[in-house]
């Protein structure tokens, strides 16, 4: 222990005349650390790698680590057998420094292979000494873990110091208190002038209170009263609402003021979301693998080399076999497709759904009345494919349409046709890990029926969609849509297990009704072939409206919406009543989600049952909204509409965390996704991630270590944390940005093209000058 640091040793003496004293529950404090203060010059029993000697200097124990390791791993100091145990709450405490800025991992972890992590952060460090205070609940019972400071991955020389090491049982859990900024919650990035323009205001207070609208210069432009609300549901929180809906003025740096706390600033204007639009599907572009990310196209920030095409210290793509677990006799060349998320495997359920997504965003322009097939059209995008007379998103689509082929059984072996469920590391890598550094076995595991009728749907959809551009890709999709249906058909029963995890994500499913539904209603409309059709109306899911849109929301393990949606808008054979019956249960689903939207104080067309928002919630609101924008197409109805700008309302801001998602959207966007090429939260010489990608959003599951430390007592729509760590709150995922485009396209068409369906007709065109 340095000397000076008096006010801890102080608050040391107080938690132990606390601890001792008259509190009615005695907590047990115990030490786990040895030698944790440094005070007699020893270093024993801490530890250090080789490359970073370290030593007690006035003190502290400090190491000289070496620049240029890769890993968090490659350096590290630690101290071992702690014994936790299972429920107990420990506090962690630290007070560290670095002579250059660096980001270091502290972990409390098993101390041998696969070292899990009871506690895990990543605190960034200056030369400025900084304590750190946590704490966590263990998970598991380990008689001998490891305090591990992990200093490694620095690109330049640097020396750690560290001193007043400890590690308490018998620790309280704080109560959850995120900072969220301003009670009065609104939209971010703003509303369209004739939508409807709502906020929340979170307060304890139960009597209305008035509110006012200001714009950039302060001035009053309208006023009103709030309405109470009571507890929401998904915050638990007593919140009231304010409405200025009638308010139409273009313009930008409006806020709402209540009594005196001012909301985040926020434009009103008929192309609102046009940015958004274009952002959220140039997030395809930089997952790209296998095709180099060009600087001149999003900017140089997010420029990198192509990964996975053996270049650097990876293995490549091209010429991948299978896990030695389940071998085969071939090797595929597999390379292209988009990563899937911040991990760098690629999985044939979830790109499967994500490209259908962004084919139907383009397909719905071809039926929606209003729809703007230009906004997605040939040089619109941020693609490296302008000027071939492609519509960009076309092109987005083609990549990993492209990938999912690539990922069939070759004709010959056993299970022909099948794809293969997923490609990935053979270990988990560290963040950050930038594709050509990816030194880790990459390997095909074995196939599935889910992931070969993901890859039927896709390809058959986008045979149809092709056929215009190009006849020869189309055929090549609906060869391999056919083959792989074929296959399906042949094993119907070959599931992904939920243990084959390691590496990469599992995308386990057991139940593939959903996706021969869905693979049929494609290759149906694609075709027009009875067996298809015979195959769809045969299916347990015909008719059942509730099974085909669960109320959570469609998503990859649950994929037979995106058939029935396709039915009910895209031309088809169809007889009529069938028609008539696959769109009641489109609007059917619709009238459910509206009903949430409109209960919700946040006005999200999302209510899971018992409030448990799961993985990826930000997707499920936003696959609800699909739906919703799908029912406002087909009938024209406002309310479906309205539940839309509902759900981009709550993804931008106005939500419990007053959080905008969307990376670049927004005062308080979302900046740490978790992500290991754009892991700036961990070197500060990497971007953060690209504007317009979606972070996966409140969990309260609590699956990740960040989040088991840091949002204990956190209620539904509130477990989220923007911490890089965090990847059960805080991830980005092609299958969650893929519903922000289609929605982000529908919603900027609703203000940028003069007719659009959903609003009755109403609308004159653009909207400047239109005052109420
Ligand atoms: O980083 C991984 C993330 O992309 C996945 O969504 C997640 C769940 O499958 O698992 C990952 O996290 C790993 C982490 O980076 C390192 N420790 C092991 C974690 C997986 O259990
Ligand atoms: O989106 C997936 C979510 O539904 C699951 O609950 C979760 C845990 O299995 O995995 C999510 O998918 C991750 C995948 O396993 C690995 N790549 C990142 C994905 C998003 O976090």
């Amino acid at each position: 222990m340095v000397r000076l640091v008096a006010a801890a040793a102080t608050a040391g003496l107080l938690a132990g005349a606390l601890a001792g004293g008259a509190s009615a529950a005695p907590t047990v404090k115990a030490e786990e650390v040895i030698n944790g203060t440094f005070d007699s010059g020893a270093t024993a029993p801490w530890w250090w790698t080789e490359n970073n000697p370290a030593s007690v200097v006035d003190g502290r124990l400090c190491a000289d680590v070496p620049a240029g390791t890769s890993n968090p791993w490659d350096a590290i100091i630690g101290q071992n057998d702690l014994p936790v145990t299972a429920g107990e709450t420990y506090a962690l405490t630290y007070t560290a420094s670095a002579t250059s800025p660096v980001t270091i991992t502290t972990n409390v972890q098993q101390a041998t292979d696969p070292y899990t992590q009871y506690f895990t952060s990543a605190d960034q460090l200056t030369a400025e000494p900084k304590t750190y205070e946590q704490t966590f609940t263990a998970k598991a019972d380990d008689d001998a873990a490891q305090l591990a400071f992990q200093i490694g991955g620095s690109s330049s020389a640097y020396t750690f110091c560290v001193d007043d090491i400890s590690l308490d049982s018998g620790a309280e859990v704080p109560p959850y208190d995120p900072d969220t900024g301003s009670p009065v919650r609104v939209n971010q990035v703003g509303y369209l002038p004739d939508g409807p323009k709502k906020g929340v205001f979170v307060t304890d207070g139960t009597d209305p209170v008035a509110w006012s609208l200001k714009d950039a210069n302060g001035a009053e432009k309208a006023s009103g009263t709030t309405t109470p609300k009571g507890v929401d549901a998904s915050s638990g929180k007593n919140v009231q609402t304010f409405d200025f809906s009638s308010f139409s003025t273009p313009g930008e740096g409006y806020t709402v003021t209540i009594g005196d706390q001012v909301s985040e600033p926020f434009t009103i204007a008929a192309d609102v979301y046009s940015e958004l639009r274009t952002d959220a599907l140039q997030y395809f572009y930089v997952e790209r693998s296998g095709i180099a990310i060009d600087g001149s196209i999003v900017g140089d920030k997010w420029a990198r080399p192509a990964g996975h095409v053996n270049e650097g210290a990876n293995q490549g793509d091209n010429g991948v076999t299978c896990v030695a677990s389940d071998p085969c006799d071939y090797t595929l060349d597999a390379a292209g497709g988009w990563y899937d998320a911040g991990d760098q495997g690629k999985y044939v359920v979830n790109g499967g759904i994500a490209a259908a997504t962004l084919l139907s965003s383009y397909e719905r322009t071809l039926t929606a009345p209003g729809a703007s097939k230009d906004a997605l059209g040939d040089g619109k995008l941020r693609v490296p494919e302008h000027g071939n007379n492609v519509p960009d998103i076309l092109d987005e689509a083609r990549w990993e349409l492209s990938w999912l082929m690539s990922m069939q059984v070759p004709e010959g072996q056993p299970l022909a046709g099948m794809a293969h469920h997923k490609l990935h590391d053979a270990q988990w890598t560290a963040l950050p890990t930038q594709p050509t550094d990816d030194d880790q076995p990459r390997e095909l595991h074995p196939p599935s029926t889910a992931a070969t009728l993901n890859l039927a749907a896709a390809a058959a959809q986008g045979a149809r969609l092709f056929q215009p551009y190009d006849a020869a890709f189309a055929d090549k999709l609906l060869a391999s849509a056919r083959t792989a249906y074929a296959a399906a058909k042949a094993h119907p029963a070959v599931y992904a297990p939920a243990t084959d995890s390691t590496g990469g994500g599992a995308y386990n499913d057991d139940n593939v009704t959903d996706e021969f539904y869905w693979a049929a209603a494609e290759l149906y409309i694609t075709t027009g072939e009875d067996s298809f059709k015979s195959d769809l109306t045969g299916s347990e899911l015909w008719g059942q409206g509730e099974d085909v849109f669960p109320k959570g929301g469609f998503y990859w393990g649950s994929t037979a919406a995106l058939g029935a949606l396709d039915l009910a808008t895209v031309p088809n054979k169809l007889a009529a009543d069938q028609l008539t019956e696959v769109r009641s249960e489109v609007t059917g689903a619709a009238d459910g989600y509206a009903a949430d939207a409109t209960a919700a104080a946040y006005g999200q067309p999302y209510a899971p049952e018992k409030n448990a928002w799961v993985w990826g919630s930000n997707s499920s609101v936003l696959n609800n909204a699909v739906v919703l924008a799908t029912a406002a197409d087909l009938t024209g109805q406002a309310k479906y509409k309205n539940a839309v700008l509902g759900a981009i309302n709550y993804i931008l801001g106005d939500n419990p965390m007053n959080q905008s998602y969307v990376t670049g959207f927004g005062e308080r966007a979302t900046q740490n996704e978790h992500n290991r090429i754009y892991a700036h939260q961990l070197d500060a010489d990497l971007a953060n991630p690209v504007p317009g990608s979606m972070a996966g959003g409140p969990d309260n599951a609590l699956e990740d270590p960040t989040a088991q430390a840091k949002l204990v007592g956190c209620v539904g729509a509130m477990c989220y944390i923007d911490d890089i760590q965090s990847y059960s709150t805080n991830e980005m995922a092609i299958n969650w940005n893929a519903p922000l485009a289609w929605v982000a396209s529908y919603v900027d068409d609703l203000g940028t093209v003069p007719t659009v369906a959903g609003d009755g007709g109403h609308h004159g065109g653009h909207h400047g000058g239109h005052h109420h």
